[in-house]
């Protein structure tokens, strides 16, 4: 049971659209299902728009809005301020609040470049040696079936890794008719499929292997490239990627193909991982999410295969925090999951994780993939990519 008089970790959400509902909601539920060291206190909402922002504090249970990030920084209400904004404030804000003493989580990718995410990560650094904690938002380390996949590679269930064969696929923008939004806009989103889902299956495929990325080979493509414009008659540009293509060597010595796009007719949100080693394999499609696909090749052949484990036991990562066997979890839960994960590292101490290094090292793939997909596919080193 967790005591009543806890110490408290005031909360100041940056952003209240997609992502900043999805965070609203786990910081709400964390305390609930979670023995948390210190209690999350909802305190403030910051929009662009007080009120909209008001509005949508009212809605997602936060105590105060303002129409300005900047108001965050000087609050004794705020100890961590949660960036929800799209890629390209994402900087700004996170090194402003670190160097105020706040603690910080700021969705994924990390920036729109690697230089905002190297300045990202030093500042995380410096924050770090003052107790000031840093985490970036690849939730979906904190699905179960990917937690445990991650488990069973460590426990060399499946040996030595030979192929990661990962996907993310989805379709909102298989429609040439669908409107333009800030996630089709350079300036604001940094890349297009690559950055916005292709970092999930960069992220995903070190934190289940445990090993990075050496090089790429990439293609990028924008099939559609002006569509309507939202508010008004006419098109717009689309002025990043709808797909990215790229294969890739692993540092301990396997091959890896990632597909990202969101025009993949009838794919909604089909994060797929499949690892081969020498000893097994595992599989994830997140559209199944609370399933993990594990064949133990060391078997008898008469008898090995594909067996499907349903990752809802109270043995498994995160899911005895949630309901009896069987009942699944969502989407939303691996919000939950890493809220409860960063509150627990903060008060222990600790660094939480995937830190803003983990995303510069997602941040250095995505530029290897474009400069690799600018020229002609040519061999890309990650190490020291900038884009
Ligand atoms: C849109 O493509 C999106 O919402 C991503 O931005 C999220 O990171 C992903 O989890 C779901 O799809």
């Amino acid at each position: 049971m967790t005591s009543t008089n806890r110490p408290t970790l005031g909360i100041g959400l940056v952003g209240h659209a997609f992502m900043g509902r999805a965070h609203s909601h786990a910081w709400r539920s964390a305390d609930a299902f979670f023995d948390l060291p210190w209690r999350p206190v909802l305190s403030v909402l910051a929009g662009r728009d007080t009120e909209r922002a008001t509005a949508a504090a009212t809605r997602l249970g936060w105590a105060n809005a303002v129409g300005d990030w900047k108001d965050l920084l000087e609050r004794d209400d705020v100890d961590l301020i949660d960036i929800c904004t799209p890629g390209d404030s994402h900087a700004e804000i996170a090194v402003a609040a670190l160097q105020a003493g706040k603690h910080v989580l700021c969705e994924k990718p990390l920036a729109n470049t690697v230089a905002e995410a190297e300045a990202m990560a030093a500042a995380a650094e410096r924050a770090a040696r003052r107790g000031i904690r840093s985490m970036v938002g690849f939730t979906y380390r904190r699905v179960p079936a990917l937690a445990l996949a991650r488990n069973l590679v460590a426990q060399g269930r499946i040996g030595a890794i030979r192929h990661v064969r990962a996907q993310y696929l989805q379709d909102w923008l298989a429609d040439p008719e669908a409107p333009l939004s800030w996630r089709l806009d350079r300036r604001r989103a940094g890349s297009g499929a690559l950055g916005d889902i292709g970092a999930h299956i960069i992220d995903a495929t070190r934190f289940v292997t445990g090993e990075t990325l050496t090089g790429v080979s990439a293609l990028l493509d924008t099939f559609v490239t002006e569509r309507p414009l939202p508010d008004g008659p006419g098109n717009g540009p689309v002025t990043v990627d709808d797909a990215a293509l790229f294969l890739g060597r692993l540092s301990g010595g396997g091959l890896a193909s990632f597909e990202a796009s969101r025009v993949a007719a009838g794919r909604k949100n089909a994060l797929r991982l499949e690892l081969n080693g020498t000893r097994g394999s595992l599989a994830f499609d997140l559209e199944a999410m609370n399933e993990l696909w594990f064949h133990d090749h060391t078997e008898e052949p008469a008898t090995a295969g594909f067996r499907r484990i349903l990752v809802t036991e109270p043995q498994h990562p995160y899911a005895g925090r949630w309901w009896p066997p069987g009942h699944g979890l969502g989407y939303d839960h691996s919000f939950t999951n890493e809220i409860a994960d960063l509150v627990i590292a903060i008060a222990a101490g600790k660094d939480p994780e995937p830190t803003f290094a983990d995303g510069l090292s997602v941040q250095r793939v995505l530029a290897a993939v474009e400069a690799s997909a600018a020229d002609a596919g040519r061999w890309t080193a990650t190490t020291g990519a900038q884009t």
